[in-house]
């Protein structure tokens, strides 16, 4: 069968269709279909995760899967959690509107910062990952990776905050290992298991 994979971030796409690469599905990105990207008005990434996969089922008439996630900082009571995306927006030339991670990065490090020199630099990541069937039928999993926050930001692989976070025991960031070791560590990938094993298993 095809399965929708309903988001319109590169990284995310990337790190899905790796992880789904060996279960044999055609996967179609929402942006190849054109599918419209719906505002993301929930308070939680079960929310927001839903409304994009029901979203994508609907105006695909086929499964879609959706995945909302996000930083959280313990000093900063969970902030960004579902706001991360929005922290990096920004208006560009000509009114064009895109998104800065660095910036966004040391938005998350000025506030640090600011809570002092002893305050904890625990962070983790969650993701949730939401199938919808167009009959309206759904399931959802979530994931979660915990570590810390580091500054300057270091390496280049990844997407997003991936520079600054720094998993539990590893003394890299997410932007300085491979995708593969990534993939067996992420909030992401911790979703994608749960998932696997409820869809996927025989
Ligand atoms: P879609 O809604 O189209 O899927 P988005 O980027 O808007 O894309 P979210 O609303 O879920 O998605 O925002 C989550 C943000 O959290 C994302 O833009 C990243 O900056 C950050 N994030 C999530 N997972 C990450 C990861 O594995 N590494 C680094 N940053 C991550």
């Amino acid at each position: 069968g095809k399965l929708v994979i309903a988001t319109h971030n590169a990284g995310k796409l990337k790190e899905i269709s790796a992880l789904l690469a060996p279960f044999g599905l055609g996967c179609i990105s929402a942006g190849s279909l054109g599918l419209p990207e719906p505002p993301e008005t929930g308070k939680t990434f079960v929310a927001n995760a839903l409304i994009k996969a029901r979203a994508a089922a609907a105006a695909s008439g086929l499964p879609a899967l959706a995945d909302d996630s996000g930083l959280s900082v313990a000093a900063l009571d969970g902030r960004p959690g579902v706001y991360t995306a929005d922290w990096a927006e920004r208006q560009w030339f000509e009114g064009e509107p895109g998104r800065d991670w660095y910036m966004a990065m040391g938005k998350v490090e000025g506030l640090l910062q600011g809570k002092g020199p002893n305050a904890s630099r625990d962070a983790w990541f969650s993701c949730v990952l939401a199938i919808a069937w167009p009959d309206g039928e759904y399931a959802v999993y979530e994931g979660r990776v915990d570590g810390t926050l580091t500054w300057p930001p270091r390496g280049e692989m990844g997407f997003g905050y991936d520079p600054v976070f720094v998993p539990q025991d590893s003394e890299l960031t997410f932007a300085e290992i491979a995708p593969e070791e990534k993939h067996a560590i992420s909030h992401r990938a911790d979703a994608f298991a749960k998932l696997v094993a409820d869809q996927f298993s025989a």
